[in-house]
C-alpha cells in the first residue's frame, strides 16, 4: 500500500521537480542548468572508461539516449522512496527531495562553463515540488488512514464485535484483508494514527469498494468515500503529472531551439595554435560587383538535405571514430576544443553549381586536425573510406587519403571567426580543402566509420554521383555581368575568381570574342586552398554590338580549365564561363 501512495506521491513530486526545472532553464535560457542532461555529463564524466566503451559498443550512437533513459528509471525509484518516505514523515521526504536537488545542482554547477545562475531552474523546480510533495503526500497519508481504517485492521486488532449485515463474514484473516475480495464484507476497526498500514489493503480498488463508507466519519476526509477520495487524489496526481510532463517536453524543446542558438553566440573560441597570418595586401581587389575575397557567414552558400535543421548543443554532441581501426574514439566538445586548433583558409563549393555558379564560398576555418585523430585512432591497412554521418542521418564518404595526405582536412568549429552557424554544421563539420562538399564537408557530424568505398556508399551515392569527387579547376566572371550596356573607348574591369583548391591558382586567362588568350593580374592569395580574385582591364575599342568574354584558370600542376562543357553530374560542372555584353556608342 505504502509503495503505491508512494509511487504517485514520489512520481508526481518528480514530474513537477523536472517539469518546472525546465521550464524555468528554457525561460532563462540556460541549458547549463538542465537537470538530467547535467546528471548525464556528470555520469559520463565519473563512468570507467570500460564501462563507458561497454556502453558505446552496445548501444552505439544511442548511448546518450540509452543513459537518458537509465537516468530516468534511477529518478523514478529514487522519487518511490522520496513519496514513501513523504508518507510515513513529510520531512524525511522533504530531505530526500533536497538530496535529488542536491544531486542536480551538482550536477550542474561542476560542468566548466557553469554560471551562478544556473542553479535557478533546480532551485526552483525543487521548491515547487516541495509544494507537491507536501499536498500530495497529506492526501496520501489520509487516504491511506482512511482506507485502512475501512478495509484492514491491522492482524493485531480485535475482530469486530458482530459480522456488518448483510454479508458473508470472512473474518480479519492472516492472508490480509485485501484477497477477501469485493464479495466479503470487511470487519470494521480503526487503524492508530500514524501506524504503518499493511500493505497492498488500500490499493486494489475492490478491496474498498463495498461499504468503505462506513467508519469514514470522524477523520479528515469525513464525509468522502475512500474510493471517491482515492479518485480525487488519483485524478489530480494525473493532471499535475501531465502537466509536469508537457511543461517538460515544451520546456526541452523550446530550452534546445533557444540554448543552441545562445551556446552558438556565447561560445568563446580558443585561440589557435596555428593561425593564419594576416591576409597579405591585395587579396582582395575592390572591385564593385566582384565577389569579396572572405565570404560572410551571412551569405555562404547552403546545401544539404535537412529540412528541419540539427540543433545540436555541444554539451550534447559527441563524434564517434570507429570501424577499421586499432583504437576507437569518442570525442566530446570540451575534448575537441582542448585539442590544437588549426586556422586555413578553405574555398568549400558544392558539385551542384553549374559553371558560374553561386555554390561557392571562401572563409576562415578553425578546427582541429582530422589527421591527428585519425593517428591516434590508428587506421588499419586496406581503409580507403571516411563514411561520416551526420546528427540527421546524411552520410559523406571521404577519401582516407585526402586525410591524411597532410593538407588541412578540418574537424572544424568555427567558420570567419564565430562558432560555426547553425545551417553551416554547429557545433562540427568536416572541411576539406580540394574536394566538393559532398564528399568532404560533413555538417553536424557525429560519427566517422573507417571504412572501404566497397563496404559502403553516402548519401548521394546511389543517387548518382561518383563515390569520389576533387575540385576541378574553375574560373568565374563576375564583372560585367552583361547586364548593362558598355561603353565603347573605356576601359573596363573584367574580374572574376578562380579555384583550384589544395593545388593553387597560378594563371587565369580571358578573351573576348573568341580573340586571343590574355593574361589577367592575379590578387594576392594566403594559400593554395583557398580561391583568387583576378582582373583584366579591357580597353573597349571595339564598334557597338554584343561580345563574349570568356575565361579559364590554370592551376599550379599546369592543369588549364577545359572548355570541355559538362553538366554537374555526375562529378562536377566544367566549361568556360562565358559572359555577353552589348557595346554601345
Ligand atoms: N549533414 C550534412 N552535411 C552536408 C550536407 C548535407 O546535406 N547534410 N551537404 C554537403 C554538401 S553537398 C555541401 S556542398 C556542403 C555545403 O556546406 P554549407 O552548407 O556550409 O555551404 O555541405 C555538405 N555537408
Ligand atoms: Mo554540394
Amino acid at each position: 500500500m505504502l509503495a503505491a501512495a508512494g509511487a504517485v506521491v514520489g512520481i508526481v513530486t518528480a514530474l513537477v521537480a523536472l517539469g518546472v526545472a525546465q521550464l524555468i532553464a528554457a525561460i532563462l535560457a540556460s541549458p547549463i542548468g538542465e537537470p538530467i542532461p547535467a546528471v548525464g555529463e556528470m555520469s559520463i564524466n565519473h563512468t570507467p572508461a570500460a564501462l563507458k566503451n561497454f556502453a558505446i559498443r552496445e548501444f552505439g550512437s544511442s548511448d546518450k539516449t540509452v543513459l537518458v533513459w537509465g537516468i530516468r528509471v534511477v529518478l523514478i525509484i529514487f522519487a518511490i522512496v522520496i513519496g514513501a518516505l513523504a508518507i510515513r514523515k513529510l520531512w524525511l521526504g522533504l530531505v530526500g527531495l533536497a538530496v535529488f536537488a542536491g544531486i542536480g545542482l551538482y550536477a550542474t554547477q561542476s560542468q566548466p562553463t557553469a554560471k551562478p545562475a544556473d542553479v535557478f531552474p533546480t532551485v526552483i523546480g525543487a521548491v515547487v515540488a516541495a509544494f507537491a510533495l507536501r499536498y500530495f503526500s497529506g492526501v496520501a497519508r489520509g487516504l491511506v488512514r482512511l482506507t485502512t481504517a475501512s478495509v484492514s485492521p491491522t492482524p493485531t486488532q480485535a475482530p469486530p464485535a458482530q459480522p456488518p449485515s448483510g454479508g458473508e463474514y470472512s473474518g480479519p484473516a492472516e492472508s490480509g484483508p485485501a484477497e477477501s475480495g469485493p464479495a466479503a464484507s470487511e470487519p470494521t476497526g480503526s487503524v492508530p494514527a500514524g501506524s504503518v498500514p499493511p500493505a497492498a489493503a488500500w490499493w486494489p480498488a475492490e478491496a474498498i469498494q463495498s461499504d468503505a463508507g462506513q467508519d469514514a466519519a470522524g477523520r479528515e476526509e469525513a464525509g468522502q468515500e475512500p474510493a471517491q477520495s482515492r479518485r480525487k487524489f488519483l485524478v489530480s496526481g494525473a493532471v499535475v503529472a501531465g502537466v509536469s510532463l508537457v511543461s517538460y517536453a515544451g520546456g526541452s524543446w523550446l530550452a534546445n531551439t533557444r540554448d543552441v542558438n545562445a551556446v552558438q553566440q556565447a561560445l568563446k573560441l580558443p585561440r589557435p595554435a596555428s593561425p593564419v597570418p594576416p591576409l597579405p595586401p591585395g587579396t582582395d581587389l575592390r572591385i564593385p560587383g566582384l565577389s569579396a575575397f572572405v565570404t560572410p557567414n551571412s551569405s555562404f552558400y547552403r546545401v544539404d538535405t535537412a529540412i528541419v535543421l540539427p540543433e545540436i548543443l555541444p554539451a550534447h554532441w559527441q563524434l564517434r571514430i570507429h570501424g577499421m581501426v586499432r583504437r576507437e574514439l569518442v570525442l566530446t566538445f570540451d575534448d575537441l576544443l582542448r585539442r590544437p586548433l588549426i586556422e586555413d583558409w578553405i574555398t568549400l563549393c558544392c558539385v551542384s553549381n553549374p559553371v558560374a555558379g553561386p555554390y561557392i564560398g571562401n572563409a576562415k576555418w578553425l578546427g582541429a586536425s582530422l589527421r591527428s585523430l585519425l593517428q591516434e585512432a590508428g587506421i588499419k591497412a586496406g581503409a580507403d573510406q571516411l563514411f561520416c554521418t551526420s546528427k540527421d542521418g546524411f552520410t559523406s564518404g571521404t577519401p582516407v587519403q585526402t586525410a591524411m595526405d597532410g593538407r588541412d582536412a578540418l574537424l572544424a568549429v568555427a567558420m570567419n571567426g564565430t562558432a560555426l552557424p547553425v545551417e553551416h554544421g554547429f557545433p562540427a563539420r568536416l572541411v576539406i580543402p580540394g574536394l566538393y562538399g559532398y564528399v568532404s564537408a560533413c555538417k553536424w557530424i557525429v560519427d566517422v566509420e573507417v571504412t572501404t568505398y566497397a563496404a559502403n556508399q553516402a548519401y548521394w551515392v546511389p543517387r548518382g554521383w561518383d563515390q569520389q569527387a576533387p575540385v576541378k579547376t574553375e574560373s568565374r566572371i563576375d564583372v560585367p555581368t552583361g547586364n548593362n550596356p558598355i561603353k565603347a573607348g573605356r576601359q573596363i574591369s573584367i574580374a572574376g575568381v578562380a579555384w583550384a583548391q589544395h593545388k593553387g591558382i597560378d594563371a587565369v586567362e580571358v578573351r573576348v570574342a573568341n580573340g586571343p588568350w590574355q593574361q589577367a593580374r592575379l590578387a594576392a592569395v594566403p594559400g593554395i586552398d583557398c580561391w583568387r580574385q583576378w582582373v583584366y582591364d579591357w580597353d573597349v575599342n571595339v564598334g557597338p554590338g554584343s561580345y563574349v568574354i570568356e575565361s579559364r584558370a590554370t592551376d599550379k600542376t599546369g592543369y588549364t580549365q577545359t572548355a570541355l562543357q559538362q553538366p554537374p553530374e555526375p562529378n562536377g560542372a566544367s566549361g568556360y564561363p562565358s559572359v555577353a555584353v552589348s557595346v554601345v556608342s
